[in-house]
């Protein structure tokens, strides 16, 4: 039996996804976020990190999105409707693939981090842990996020999905781009029509009443 171990408002979702697009029958074990936002030590029962999402699959406990992804599709999507097979598009796959966790999230992550270092440090000296914060920001991570967004917006006024027809690699990079839709409203046109047309895919809807979230 497939479990997926699920950490609410996480990048498990995608895997519920993939899970719902291959029609396979499996089982969600939920988690739920500590006060901190992190994740609750019985995570680390299935691994080491205790991240999510991790999937068990028989002997197999397998941790990291892309992974998983790749998993699934290797092993469960015997008509290959989740991985392109032209040599192009395969390559922007395995780009996209990379690229969601290795560039664009630790930029989203680090936004997170820097947002909630006020409300973390003493009363006296949160004037100058705003002023940090601003720096780092304004210096280091809106300039980045900015160049990754416009790339993204480029590269999707010419494409229709990441790589070819719709795969695995749009769900892997659909977890940035939603995190982001909040902040693209009305400026980034090609992103927003992206992000509506994955999410009216049946499957995602399916995915979206499991998750709970
Ligand atoms: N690169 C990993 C990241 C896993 C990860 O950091 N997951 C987050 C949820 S979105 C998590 O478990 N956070 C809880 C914590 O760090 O305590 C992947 O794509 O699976």
């Amino acid at each position: 039996m497939i479990t997926l171990h699920h950490l609410e408002q996480s990048r498990s979702f995608r895997i519920i996804w993939a899970l719902e697009e291959l029609g396979l029958e499996y089982q969600i074990k939920h988690y739920k976020r500590l006060p901190t936002f992190a994740a609750p030590p019985e995570l680390k029962a299935v691994h080491p990190l205790g991240k999510s999402p991790v999937l068990t699959d028989g002997d197999l406990t397998i941790a990291e999105s892309a992974v998983i992804l790749e998993y699934l599709q290797a092993r469960y999507d015997t008509e290959n409707q989740f991985k392109p097979t032209r040599p192009q598009d395969l390559q922007q796959y395995t780009y996209w693939m990379h690229y969601a966790e290795g560039s664009l999230m630790p930029l989203l992550v680090m936004t997170l981090v820097m947002n909630n270092v006020p409300g973390r440090v003493p009363f006296l000296i949160k004037p100058v842990a705003k002023k940090i914060v601003e720096g780092v920001k304004g210096g280091f991570i809106q300039p980045r996020l900015k160049e990754h967004t416009l790339f993204l917006e480029d590269y999707l006024a010419t494409h229709e999905y990441f790589a070819g027809n719709f795969s695995f690699a749009d769900i892997q990079m659909s977890f940035p781009i939603t995190a982001m839709q909040e902040r693209m409203k009305g400026k980034f046109p090609q992103m927003m029509a992206y992000a509506d047309r994955i999410q009216q895919r049946p499957a995602f809807q399916r995915a979206r009443a499991k998750s709970a979230d």
